[in-house]
């Protein structure tokens, strides 16, 4: 088995939607014993502690819906520069968020030192909007589209290029709530999608392989997940700020874990919106963890 170094990086962050306590899921998830489940597998792991976020609130920037604008572009400029310099040093970066907007900090830390980035989005939404199609001015809702180059200026141009990825690199499973001008995008852009109905009648088998035989045709040379806790159903992982029942279960997103664990592609990851507030005895952490013990090479026997 492969030993990774791996960085880990708390992003305290809930401005990016309007439901607070999510800015405590990397606490949670520490608790959770994310250090100590990668270090049983024989990884090396270095906590980084947390990006720093500001909670005084800034005047808000005139002209936009985009909620809490100039917080969110401030941290992940911060998270952008920290991933980058990790990733530089040689080590794994795992991401903990926060809520989901922290992705655009995270690919763009991320985006330079590949030739060829692909992703795979596990959610339940597609986070395609942009400041036009949103229907909440919820950042979280926008970090894939912000990646791809559409957005707020400012977002885009975090690290001073875009886009950061191609849309033809980019695998989203698990979509259930996708908003009109997202599914416009998905289509107008070609972005392979396994949806909760490719997940209920290929199953998640046959979802995984033709993911991962997706990827490897496209040549990428490096694989970010992006893990959205309310991508599994919320029987499952009930601390998320945006449920959406009908989703994927447990067995299936370990498997999925495990697959890609197997594939050997996976260069990155970021696990967000575990919101303890929300949470119940912190399952939604625990599950999170136990996805990451999967991910990382745990087997059942
Ligand atoms: N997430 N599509 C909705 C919006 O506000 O744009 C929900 C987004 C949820 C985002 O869960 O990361
Ligand atoms: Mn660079
Ligand atoms: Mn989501
Ligand atoms: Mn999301």
């Amino acid at each position: 088995m492969k030993k990774l170094n791996f960085s880990i990086i708390g992003v305290p962050m809930d401005l990016g939607q309007n439901r607070r306590g999510v800015d405590m899921g990397p606490s949670a998830i520490r608790y959770a014993g994310v250090v100590e489940r990668l270090e049983a597998l024989g990884h090396n792991v270095k906590d980084e502690g947390d990006i720093a976020i500001s909670h005084a609130r800034k005047e808000q920037t005139p002209n936009t819906h985009l909620r809490n604008l100039q917080d969110v572009i401030e941290a992940n400029l911060a998270l952008a520069e920290k991933v980058h310099e990790v990733l530089t040093q040689g080590q794994f970066p795992l991401v903990l968020g926060g809520d989901h907007s922290i992705a655009i900090g995270t690919l763009a830390g991320l985006a330079d030192r590949y030739e060829n980035l692909g992703v795979i989005w596990y959610d339940a939404h597609a986070d395609l909007n942009t400041e036009e199609t949103s229907p909440t001015g919820n950042i979280h809702g926008m970090p894939l589209a912000v990646s791809l180059g559409l957005g707020h200026d400012d977002l885009v141009n975090i690290r001073s290029f875009s886009p950061k990825i191609k849309p033809e690199n980019v695998i989203i499973i698990g979509a259930r709530s996708v908003d009109p001008g997202e599914r416009e995008l998905i289509k107008e852009k070609g972005i392979k999608v396994f949806s909760m109905h490719e997940i209920d009648k290929l199953g998640m088998t046959e979802v995984m392989n033709q993911a991962i035989s997706y990827l490897r045709e496209r040549k990428v040379d490096g694989v970010h997940l992006s893990l959205d806790l309310d991508g599994l159903d919320p029987l499952y992982t009930p601390g998320v700020g945006t449920p959406v029942p009908g989703g994927i279960n447990y067995r299936e997103s370990h498997l999925a874990m495990e697959m890609l664990y197997s594939s050997g592609l996976i260069t990155s990851a970021e696990f967000v919106e575990v919101n303890p507030i929300l949470d119940e005895k912190n399952k939604t952490a625990d599950v999170a963890v136990g996805l990451m013990g999967s991910l990382f090479g745990e087997s059942l026997i």
